[in-house]
């Protein structure tokens, strides 16, 4: 097996912020990039190595700074480039990489080059963008906005339509235009000069489009829109220009959101050879639990299918690729809630969900909150939702004539809200996350109990968990780069797959049952001694015979082969 190349950003652990709920520096109930800087030290010694910001660019907040106005500019809410350059500072002094995101399929419709667009046909920046004569009347194509509708807008100053994969204030940018890509590319340099450390590269599979631009059978395809949408004709020459131009002349990370990425075609996008990205972050896991035409109705999901998931993706990347392993992010319900069992059993299924974070093979990536076992929020109306994707999901259920509180049921396990109410630092007001009257999105009121302040004193909580989890992933190379094998690949109850390399075999036993199970361990290793290195419970494990165990209700384990 060919040895994997060592990387630093192989080896760290990535950390998620969503700034506009991690912390308010300023007193407005928005968070900041003054809010950030002070909690660096928190991150520093949690063990964190890579801080990826959500967009923090100029925008108007239509998608939450995923529709940007002025990629070389401060949101406004959020602070000045000030603010950002002591950021920077901050987290290096710290010995930590700081990660933008890079949203550079679309732009806000209030960015310079839309407005541009809009006032002729004739302006160089009308082609930055991607417009169509009507057909028929109406939209050139079928093509869906993943927040509802059409992917159109009519704009009738000038009978074209234009495209919007997501919300209509979000125009698609048209990559078929060189100078838009070499506009792209000196942006990306203006932020690489000042020393951040890479970037997060949101839905960049979509960014080649068709270009006679079909109608799709959208039910028929696998991964329905992204599937439709993903992976076109001239991507991997645009990866491969951008990776050519910029991201190969610098000490840099690149990961993907891996929008229709599959197993199958992963490593042409980040394979080692392919000379485009470094990493990525595919679906398969989240999209399980909710439903394939409806995200936001919840179905059920069986262990087997989630065990299936992370072995055909380690299979896929194999020792060329790298992908970062993730159970939550600011567009999932939060993982504690998806995955473990958010009341009984909280303790012990968040470490255990933990346990599996940090001991995959992959850049473990913490969403901000899930380090203290932060749950979803169940909203009693829909004015406090802000997420425009929950808000026009709403009002397109209501007009179809379906019941409000079936509606508000439904968001409460899916919305992307869930994991934007504001980070719980204390049991004070608004949980320490600002000073304010009023916050942006309501705090969950669960924050008396569940918070970094309560955390740090108590050494049995999630967050100690979590820190000794990320101390022993830097001591031991073996979880970074070890071979990884599902040695109970069918059991419906217990996930056990062991870490293997020259200097150590590691097992991790994990029980995702409510309750207590005997576990044989298969074949020739029963009669190994193991030796039990980290266990999310303090009473001793019990081993009647060598070979079998009993584990408590989400007992999780890692052991070495002694
Ligand atoms: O999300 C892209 C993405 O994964 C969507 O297809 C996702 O399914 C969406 O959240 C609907 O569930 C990225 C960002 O992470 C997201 O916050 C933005 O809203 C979106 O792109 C547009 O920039
Ligand atoms: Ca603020």
């Amino acid at each position: 097996m060919d040895q994997i190349k060592k990387e630093w950003w192989k080896e760290g652990v990535l950390y998620q912020i969503y700034p506009r709920s991690f912390k308010d520096g300023n007193g407005d109930g928005v968070g900041d990039l003054k809010g950030i800087l002070e909690k660096l030290d928190y991150l520093q010694d949690l063990g964190i190595t890579m801080i990826w910001l959500s967009p923090i660019y100029q925008s108007p907040n239509d998608d939450n700074g995923y529709d940007i106005s002025d990629y070389e500019a401060i949101m406004e809410e959020f602070g000045t480039m000030k603010d950002f350059d002591l950021l920077l500072i901050g987290t290096h002094v710290r010995e930590m990489k700081l990660i933008m995101d890079l949203v550079v399929n679309h732009t806000s419709d209030q960015h310079r080059w839309f407005q541009e667009a809009l006032k002729s046909k004739d302006s160089p920046y009308r082609d930055y963008y991607i417009w169509k004569s009507p057909i028929d009347g109406g939209p050139p194509n079928n093509w869906k906005s993943y927040f509802g509708g059409s992917a159109w807008e009519y704009e009738k100053s000038s009978g074209e339509y234009y495209l919007h994969l997501f919300s209509k204030k979000q125009p698609d940018l048209n990559w078929e235009n060189e100078k838009l890509r070499q506009d792209i590319y000196k942006m990306m340099r203006f932020w690489l000069d000042k020393g951040v450390d890479g970037f997060r590269m949101d839905v960049i599979p979509l960014i080649s489009k068709q270009p006679e631009f079909p109608s799709y059978k959208f039910e028929e395809i696998p991964g329905g829109l992204s599937g439709a949408y993903s992976f076109g004709p001239r991507m991997h020459e645009y990866l491969q220009e951008m990776n050519k131009e910029v991201l190969s002349k610098y000490d840099m990370v690149s990961v993907g959101e891996g929008v229709g990425v599959v197993p199958e075609n992963a490593l042409s996008m980040v394979g080692e050879d392919r000379n485009e990205l470094n990493m990525v972050f595919h679906f398969d896991h989240m999209h399980m639990g909710r439903d394939d035409q409806d995200k936001f109705v919840t179905v059920e999901w069986e262990l087997p299918e989630f065990k299936k998931i992370f072995r055909e993706w380690d299979q896929a990347l194999g020792n060329s690729g790298w992908g970062a392993i993730y159970l939550g992010n600011h567009d999932s319900p939060r993982m504690i809630s998806k995955y473990g069992h958010s009341e009984g059993f909280k303790l012990a299924s968040a470490k255990l969900l933990a346990t599996l974070l940090f001991t995959m093979r992959g850049t473990p990536c913490i969403y901000n909150g899930d380090e203290i076992g932060m749950t979803n929020l169940k909203f009693s109306d829909i004015n406090s939702y802000k997420d425009i994707e929950s808000l026009n999901y709403y009002q397109e259920k209501i007009e179809e004539g379906e019941e409000p509180q079936e509606i508000l049921e439904r968001l409460y396990h899916q919305s992307r809200d869930n994991a934007r109410t504001p980070m719980q630092w204390s049991p004070f007001k608004h949980g320490g996350f600002s000073d304010a009257a009023e916050t942006w999105i309501k705090v969950n009121p669960n924050f008396s109990r569940i918070n970094v302040e309560q955390s740090q004193k108590d050494q049995r909580s999630i967050l100690q968990y979590y820190k000794k989890l990320i101390e022993l992933r830097k001591t031991l190379p073996t979880l970074v780069y070890g071979g990884y094998e599902d040695i109970y690949p069918q059991d419906k109850e217990i996930h056990a797959f062991i870490r293997h390399d020259d200097d150590y075999k590691l097992l991790v036993v994990l029980n995702f049952a409510d309750r207590i199970l005997r576990f044989h361990l298969p074949g020739p290793i029963k009669e190994y001694p193991w030796k039990p290195i980290m266990r999310n419970y303090f009473e001793p494990l019990i081993q009647p015979s060598l070979g079998e165990w009993v584990l408590k209700p989400y007992e999780a384990g890692i052991y070495v082969l002694d």
